[in-house]
């Protein structure tokens, strides 16, 4: 099964998405992801000029070979570019392998260990009433397990609220099409005062039974994580997402000190090895990376294996940055890994999915990949063409004195 071509499509409906498809002699052909957000032609240079003139002429079926000759074989190792370029490769040759095979991607990886895979939806307001609408539009579309953001009082646009919401579908994308980034403001003593207000009124209105989780965005110092843990345990939350950076493993120590609030972080990361203090020392509950930007399906399958061993459960990236290829490939995993925890799952727009056909199904709660041979999503070339790359950066934030801070 040599590969005679592999090409980069980019294409931006409603947001930017990077595609490899990989095609083989015989014809089959594989579709891999490798989107960054803000950073997306970096990625397609990667691939354009490094990896698709050392793919042509090798042979499809040999999957971890070409992770090991792409990872290792380039001297540089990890980052966000690097890793998506790989993950892009391996997520089209495990498609290509699964549609050789004549199954479903899950099927070669080890079957189902579950129906579905439970997925939490992004409820959020400015205010409480809004956030209450918000979670009522997302219980009645049928989701079981909810995220919670809300603005915060003095602050102006804050991460995660939705532009509009109360009944509407919530189509929140942080990445604005402008020249420069959106300078935001931030306040992190005003939002520590605002959110145990806010689980507490979430908890009176919707009762003890829902899973609601929290994303902190790497806002916070590792005291201050601590006591919002803390503070938020009385509510019991699913999860405390991105408390603080990541890459200080070590600071989740001081965090996991002081509070029993259950604690996910990683999808910043690209590597196993970004994780090795935070798993062997057993200072979190989720791993919250990305297929797309982990090393695609044979990396992130490396790194829940290794999560598992340590009780470790899995909550992969979902937001809609991820495009319909990536989120595909993490549901296929979903299924078969044992140590399944929970799913991120925004729905994509309608334009975004005019372009990737997807196959799979969200129902009761639960996203299933489907049983369509490989991945179960096709490009449709024509579609993608009508939707040229518009330039797009994430947001910066800022203090009230100015000085930058995480985003
Ligand atoms: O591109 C940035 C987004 O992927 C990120 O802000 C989304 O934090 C996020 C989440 O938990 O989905
Ligand atoms: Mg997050």
């Amino acid at each position: 099964m040599r590969i005679v071509s592999a090409e980069v499509v980019v294409t931006s409906p409603g947001r930017n998405f990077v595609t490899l498809r990989i095609t083989t002699e015989d014809g089959l052909s594989g579709l891999g992801d490798a989107t960054l957000n803000g950073r997306e032609l970096a990625v397609r240079a990667y691939l354009v000029e490094h990896v698709v003139p050392l793919l042509v002429g090798r042979d499809a079926s040999a999957v971890e070979d070409t992770w090991q000759y792409l990872y290792r074989g380039a001297y540089w190792r990890r980052g966000p570019v690097t890793m998506a370029a790989i993950a892009a490769v391996d997520t089209a040759l495990w498609d290509i392998k699964a549609k050789a095979a004549g199954m479903p991607l899950y099927q070669l990886l080890g079957g189902a260990c579950r129906v579905g895979a439970l997925a939490y939806g992004h409820a959020s307001g400015r205010d409480l009433p809004e956030l209450f609408d918000s979670i009522r539009a997302h219980l009645e579309r049928g989701y079981r397990a909810i995220r919670v953001q809300t603005g915060v009082p003095g602050l102006g646009v804050v991460y995660g609220v939705a532009a509009s919401v109360g009944g509407q579908r919530y189509d929140y994308e942080p990445a604005r099409r402008t020249a420069l980034p959106v300078e935001e403001e931030w306040d992190t003593r005003a939002y520590l005062r605002h959110v145990p207000g806010v689980f507490e009124a979430v908890r009176a209105e919707f009762g003890p039974e829902l899973p609601l989780l929290h994303d902190g965005h790497h806002r916070m110092t590792p005291i201050q994580a601590a006591k919002l843990g803390k503070a938020l345990e009385p509510y019991d939350l699913f999860w405390l997402e991105d408390a603080t950076p990541g890459e200080d493993q070590a600071a989740l120590r001081l965090i996991r000190q002081h509070t029993t609030t259950p604690l996910a972080i990683g999808e910043v990361f690209n590597s196993v090895h970004d994780y090795q203090e935070l798993i062997t020392g057993r200072l979190i509950d989720y791993v919250r990376s990305a297929v797309t930007h982990t090393g695609g399906v044979t990396g992130m399958r490396r790194l829940l294996d290794f999560a598992g061993v340590y009780g470790i459960k899995s909550g992969i990236h979902g937001p809609t940055d991820i495009s319909p290829v990536g989120m595909a490939a993490a549901l296929h995993l979903d299924l078969a890994v044992h140590n399944f925890g929970i799913q991120e799952h925004m729905e994509h727009a309608a334009r975004t999915l005019e372009v990737f056909r997807t196959s799979f199904t969200f129902d009761g709660g639960l996203l299933h990949p489907s049983d369509a041979p490989g991945l179960g999503v096709e490009l449709d070339d024509e579609a993608a063409g009508a939707f040229p790359y518009e330039a797009a950066y994430l947001p910066v934030n800022r203090l009230r004195d100015g000085t930058v801070h995480d985003w």
